[in-house]
């Protein structure tokens, strides 16, 4: 799977080879460090301090790995078990910070790849905040409100004795929303007795930040925007794939649109639809967000409208702007062939890691624009990070404040994911830049903090 393999450095290979041979049963983890050790080989070869000081190999060990059971009563009154995790990657920046993820995929290889992934990207940010990310393999999918309630008060029975608000703040990822996040924030605050801004996406009533529930998604093309006027492009006009359909597709989808975009597919893990005319992001939130329904009732809404069975299909319709927004590795050497192909100009990851490492040299080799996610999709953490900043001074800031906020970072960031491409020689190349950029500042607090 790991084709991309250019690597030459004895150091990063070193500490490549003993990682593979420890983990060689995580083979996303390995993947998202591979992606990352390739970008920073000119940055170990101009800087002796982080062979001397191992700072690569500390930086792909996670400081703590927290596995735990997670019994819960059914609406039969059987007793049912998940696995819950929580990796603590690195804290030499803050807290550690980032989502949890339920989905019956869920296991240590994936958490650990969205956890040292999130290291880089909450760097990015510019906000004080370390890298972290867990979940379950519990599926919210198909159960009812007081299923899902019974299930997270149990995860966070056990959570809560690995978190706080200086210490560790999950957030929602992949199948965890406002509903799952008030039940855990409840339960938090009955065993804690305490009130404090423990996790992040929180409800406005309690505690959460305005623009939050959007701030993946405009975040993304916030981004986008920025990197398609550097090269003389814009969404004005273009036709736009969109995957995925919860709340990094759906908050995609109004601001490209708003941009002057036209998002002509979107999908869920079932299939895909097809609408020319532009697909209105408020009918997929009420299917996805008030309903809990499959994409394809769509076609309910929008009779002219097409369907097909499978998401994988959807990148071989023709767009000149594709976002994935779904899950990882979704897609591959082919669908990013199928993409060029047809034109496509760029692609811009909302998902985590949603290119493998095939698709990312296709489009290198092809020469279009590449957004990776660990930049491209910061906008929802540190959207996160600014409900941390409310929380603590016990203040909510306008939605257009917060809005302004998270349009800045993200033109800083992709800003400097260009500045540090163009020093160490790889100009216009926006994930070596975002690696290098996110890891420079993390290196930099570890070589102060000693061993
Ligand atoms: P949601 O649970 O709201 O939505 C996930 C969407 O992706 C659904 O449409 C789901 O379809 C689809 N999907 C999930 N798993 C698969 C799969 N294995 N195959 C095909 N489709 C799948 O999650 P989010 O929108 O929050 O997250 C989407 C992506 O964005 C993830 O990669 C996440 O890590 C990333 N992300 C999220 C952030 C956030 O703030 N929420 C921040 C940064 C990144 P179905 O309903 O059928 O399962
Ligand atoms: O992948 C991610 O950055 C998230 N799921 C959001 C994490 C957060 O803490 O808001």
């Amino acid at each position: 799977m790991l084709t991309t393999m250019s690597m030459k450095n004895p150091y990063l290979l070193s500490v490549l080879d003993s990682l593979k041979a420890k983990n060689a049963h995580e083979p996303e983890f390995l993947q998202a460090v591979e992606e990352v050790l390739e970008s920073l080989e000119p940055v170990v070869e101009a800087d002796p301090r982080y062979e001397q000081h191992n700072i690569i190999g500390r930086i792909v060990e996670p400081e703590r790995v927290v596995m735990f059971r997670v019994p819960w009563v059914d609406d039969t009154g059987k007793v049912q078990v998940n696995r819950g995790y929580r990796v603590q990657f690195n804290s030499a920046i803050g807290p550690y910070k980032g989502g949890l993820r339920f989905h019956p995929s869920v296991n240590l290889s994936v958490i650990k790849f969205l956890g040292f992934e999130q290291i880089f990207k909450n760097s990015l940010t510019t906000l004080p905040m370390g890298g972290g990310k867990g979940g379950s393999d519990f599926d919210p999918k198909g159960k009812s409100d007081g299923e899902v309630m019974r299930f997270c008060q149990s995860f966070m029975t056990e959570l809560q004795r690995h978190i706080g608000p200086d210490t560790d703040v999950p957030a929602g990822d992949i199948g965890v929303g406002a509903r799952e996040i008030g039940f855990m924030f409840g339960q938090y605050k009955k065993i804690r007795n305490e009130f404090t801004g423990v996790l992040t996406g929180k409800g406005l009533s309690y505690g959460g930040s305005l623009a939050r529930t959007q701030a993946t998604g405009f975040g993304l093309c916030y981004f986008a925007d920025a990197q398609l006027r550097d090269n003389g492009q814009s969404f004005a006009g273009k036709r736009v794939i969109v995957s995925g359909s919860g709340n990094v597709a759906i908050y995609a989808n109004q601001k490209c649109t708003q941009l002057g975009g036209r998002v002509v597919a979107m999908s869920d893990s079932n299939g895909y639809i097809v609408d020319e005319n532009g697909i209105d992001y408020k009918v997929i939130q009420e299917i996805k967000e008030v309903k809990r329904d499959r994409i394809k009732t769509y076609l309910n809404y929008v009779p002219s409208a097409k369907y097909v069975e499978g998401c994988s299909g959807i990148w071989t319709i023709p767009c000149d702007i594709a976002m994935p927004c779904a899950t990882q590795n979704e897609i591959g050497e082919s669908s990013a062939n199928a993409l060029i192909a047809n034109g496509c100009i760029g692609v811009f990851e909302g998902a985590n890691m949603p290119s493998t490492p095939g698709a990312i040299a296709a489009y290198q080799a092809a020469g279009i624009l590449f957004a990776p996610a660990k930049a491209s999709n910061a906008g929802g953490v540190a959207t996160s990070g600014l409900e941390m900043s409310q929380n603590s001074e016990r203040l909510s800031w306008s939605f257009d404040e917060v809005d302004a906020k998270l349009k800045g970072i993200m033109e800083g960031i992709y800003a400097a994911c260009a500045a540090a491409a163009e020093k160490y020689g790889m100009k216009g190349n926006i994930q070596a830049g975002a690696n290098i950029a996110g890891f420079l500042k993390v290196a930099d607090a570890m070589l102060w903090q000693g061993i």
